[in-house]
């Protein structure tokens, strides 16, 4: 039992839960909070930004890319509504990120006096956007209440958490207690169920594995490539799920050769994803029997009704039906089957220009543990389904969020959490301007991420749809932009413009070399439609 503050207890708090960085924003209702954090800042940084936003982007950028929980820190009201977005895309995909808050005086709380930074039920503004959220209404509290939060991003499927303090509580002397918690337990699901599921897999002749973000989420991409290669499985990532099999391996495949693979399945294995694009858009092929596996019980059956559902942790299934494959009867290799399909996908990518030449340039550049964040932006959409993804962990896409600006500050979360290893972020220059002013934070906590900026002086993916649909115009989808190799340099930040993928190549290479801050524009004029080339029946 020791004497602390309630804004000590919270810093002993996530430091016993192995917190070293949070990505915060002060304010007056944190004031006790920052104080037990400057007395604590040789074990516990902050990372302060210009925005909330930027903070709940860095902490899932933190999260995603280390497979460690990110942390957020924010003030009431107006900051927490600030830090939604980034919550939100973290909800989407599945990441671990925990936020914390402040609140108005405990006993003002609910009464619309219009205290500062006052909305009414914030607690329930977190319901849309995390898996469990709380207040913690004494200093005694707080342990449980960081115990429990860490237990919800540790058990289940990960998704954000919050915890909201109000002013007196972070400032309130205590003896508060601190329990030593065992790790939770995983389990790889129904016994019975998983040797149904090895049955089906044994007795398929051309299974094909489809893979989602939570095989990355649960660390389970050995036990991906263990099984695959057992099966002589082609692996089809989706986005959030790329980089679970290098796309070295000849069995690794992304979602621009699923209409190749799917009529080829005689049975279809679903690990840690929704099912969504492939059924809907693509269109799973009838009549073959789909185990799914999934960490979230809500999510097995929700898009497909699987023929075998196994509720449970990717990397304790997988590993299971590693085992009982093993003993099936050896597999006819698919080699040249699957490398003409390999050739296939590549010709389609390669049809769509510029943006296979500068993807190739970028991936050239950047060293194959580098992590390369995309978002909604012409050279995104390419990358999900082209550019050429080596390890788990290094790809990251804002998911079904479809969050336009997360990629810099994002970006900025996974090169705090990994200084050793190259980060380029893929921005439009509509994307870009949504977190402009991180540049600040950049340049301050010297964080040398590379954003690349692909300027086409509009909302081009807007306006290429509204000139299609709308008979020819567009409205509110042309931007008039700042020059942003002059903007870069007023923040301190390098700046640099090159065009074509020969000069972006050699500007990506000499910005990493430096390990600062830098940023490198590229003129881009109108490019074709990724998804014209990826569904063809889609029209576009
Ligand atoms: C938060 C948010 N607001 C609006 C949108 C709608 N939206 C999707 S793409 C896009 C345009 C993106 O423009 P830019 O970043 O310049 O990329 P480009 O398509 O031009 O490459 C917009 C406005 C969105 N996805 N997210
Ligand atoms: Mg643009």
């Amino acid at each position: 039992m020791t004497r602390l503050t309630g804004g000590q207890a919270l810093v002993e708090a996530i430091e016993r839960e192995g917190i070293d960085t949070i990505f915060g924003l002060p304010g007056i209702q944190l004031d006790n909070l920052f104080d037990a954090l400057f007395a604590a800042r040789d074990r516990v940084r902050v990372i302060h930004t210009r925005h909330e936003q930027a903070t709940s982007y860095m902490a899932d950028g933190y999260a995603r890319t280390t497979g460690r929980v990110g942390t957020c820190l924010v003030v009431p009201g107006p900051g927490v509504m600030n830090a939604l977005a980034g919550l939100a895309t973290a909800y989407a995909c599945s990441s671990r990120v925990l936020c914390l808050t402040g609140q108005i005086e405990s006993d003002l709380i609910g009464g619309g006096r219009g205290e500062l930074h006052e909305v009414p039920q914030q607690l329930e503004l977190f319901a849309s956007a995390t898996k469990w959220a709380a207040r913690a209404t004494s200093p005694e509290q707080i342990p449980d209440l960081v115990e429990r939060a860490f237990r919800e991003l540790r058990t289940g499927r990960p998704r954000p958490v919050a915890i909201e303090v109000p002013p007196d509580v972070l400032g309130a002397q205590a003896d508060v207690t601190f329990a030593e918690v065992e790790a939770p337990a995983r389990s790889a699901g129904d016994p019975d169920l998983l040797l149904r599921a090895a049955e089906v897999l044994r007795g398929a002749s051309r299974p094909l594995i489809l893979a989602g973000g939570g095989v990355l989420g649960a660390g389970a991409w050995e036990e991906l490539r263990a099984l695959a290669e057992s099966l002589e499985a082609p692996v089809i990532m989706t986005e959030n799920g790329r980089g679970a099999l290098s796309d070295r391996h000849p069995l690794a495949f992304t979602m621009i050769a699923a209409r190749d693979l799917f009529p080829t399945a005689d049975a279809i294995l679903a690990v840690g994803t929704r099912l969504l694009e492939a059924s809907t858009y693509i269109g799973l092929p009838e009549g073959v029997p789909t185990i799914q596996i999934d960490i979230d019980e809500a999510e097995v059956g929700r898009n497909v009704a699987p023929t075998v559902g196994v509720v449970g942790d990717a990397k304790l299934a997988l590993a299971s039906l590693v085992d009982q494959v093993r003993v099936g009867t050896p597999r006819v290799a698919r080699t040249a089957e699957l490398a003409a399909i390999r050739e296939r996908a590549a010709d389609r990518l390669f049809e769509l220009q510029p943006q296979h030449s500068i993807a190739a340039a970028i991936r050239a550049a950047v060293p194959d543990d580098g992590i390369i964040v995309s978002e909604m932006t012409q050279l995104g959409y390419y990358s999900g389904v082209g550019m050429p993804i080596y390890n788990p962990r290094t790809y990251l896409t804002p998911g079904y969020q479809g969050t336009l600006g997360y990629g810099y500050a994002t970006a900025l979360g996974a090169q705090v959490g990994n200084p050793d290893k190259r980060v380029v972020a893929l921005c439009g220059d509509g994307g870009f301007m949504y977190n402009v002013q991180e540049l600040a934070t950049a340049k301050q906590h010297n964080i040398p991420l590379v954003g690349i900026i692909f300027n086409d002086g509009a909302f081009g993916n807007v306006k290429r749809i509204q000139k299609a649909r709308l008979g020819g115009h567009t409205y509110g989808s042309e931007l008039q932009n700042p020059d942003f190799v002059a903007l870069a340099r007023a923040f301190g930040v390098n700046g640099v413009r090159a065009s074509g993928p020969d000069a972006i190549e050699g500007a990506l290479r000499e910005a990493l070399a430096t390990r600062e801050p830098s940023l490198i524009e590229v003129p881009l004029g109108e490019v074709p439609s990724v998804w014209g080339v990826m569904y063809p029946s889609s029209g576009e």
